[in-house]
């Protein structure tokens, strides 16, 4: 399955193989989205095909869902799993708090809902991942198409009173046409650099009319799988 793998892939793709322990026979397993999570979710499906591994998996994008049944991975909803044994992600930017930066890949609705519906959320991440503060990252933020411009405006307009050293904004594109989130939204990049209160940051974008998720995932991770470009795997 790996062949020979880059410095990032190795790093990726043992982060991905050490999160694997956390999954035992029977579980529920909420399937990550972004290339460190497609590792994890090969892995998972190697352990169905060849050890007889029984999980059922809730995927957290269409994309993941095609890769688990490709896999052979059973897949259920999040309604018909309930509950989750564990969730297995991977992120933009983590803190030495477990704070994340996620949704570069423009799942983090579905990935932010699944990983708080766990008992667990294991990140997994090669370890240009971490950072010292948070921001760094363009902070994802994902709004209903309905006025966006105004709801982008507003979101700089709050920028100005908030903790950040960045407040430009972008819209993401998709080649020439807005990009379009599993459920049909935009998403809007937030160009922060630094961001002080995370945690501030993202309760006053969720209040905000237009503003249906943002990509602060604060107090959800349990812990970090850290891949390093030599092999070695770290848990912080
Ligand atoms: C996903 O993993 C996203 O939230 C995040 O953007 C992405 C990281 O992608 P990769 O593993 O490819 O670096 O969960």
């Amino acid at each position: 399955m790996t062949g020979e793998l880059s410095p990032i892939d190795k790093a990726k793709f043992v982060a991905a193989k050490r999160a694997t322990d956390y999954v035992e026979d029977g579980m529920r397993v909420g399937l990550g989205t972004g290339s460190t999570a497609a590792w994890m979710v090969r892995c998972l499906g190697e352990m169905v095909r060849e050890q007889g591994l029984r999980i059922k998996g809730v995927p957290t994008s269409t994309r993941t869902a095609q890769l688990a049944q490709d896999v052979g991975i059973e897949v259920v909803s999040l309604d018909a799993a309930k509950w989750l044994d564990v969730t297995i992600d991977g992120a933009d930017e983590f803190d030495g708090n477990l704070n994340l930066i996620k949704g570069g890949g423009g799942a983090l609705l579905q990935e932010k809902i699944v990983a708080t519906a766990s008992d667990q959320m294991i990140v997994i991440a090669d370890v240009g991942k971490e950072v010292e503060t948070l921001g760094a990252f363009p902070l994802p933020v994902e709004v209903v198409p309905f006025g966006w411009q105004t709801t982008q405006a507003l979101i700089e307009e709050t920028l100005v009173s908030m903790d950040v050293l960045g407040r430009s904004t972008t819209l993401r594109m998709n080649g020439a046409a807005p990009f379009m989130t599993d459920e049909g939204n935009h998403i809007l990049d937030l160009h922060l650099k630094r961001i002080g209160d995370a945690r501030q940051l993202a309760m006053v974008l969720n209040q905000m009319p237009g503003v249906v998720e943002n990509g602060l995932f604060i107090d959800i991770c349990d812990a970090v799988v850290v891949g390093f470009g030599d092999g070695r795997v770290e848990v912080r």
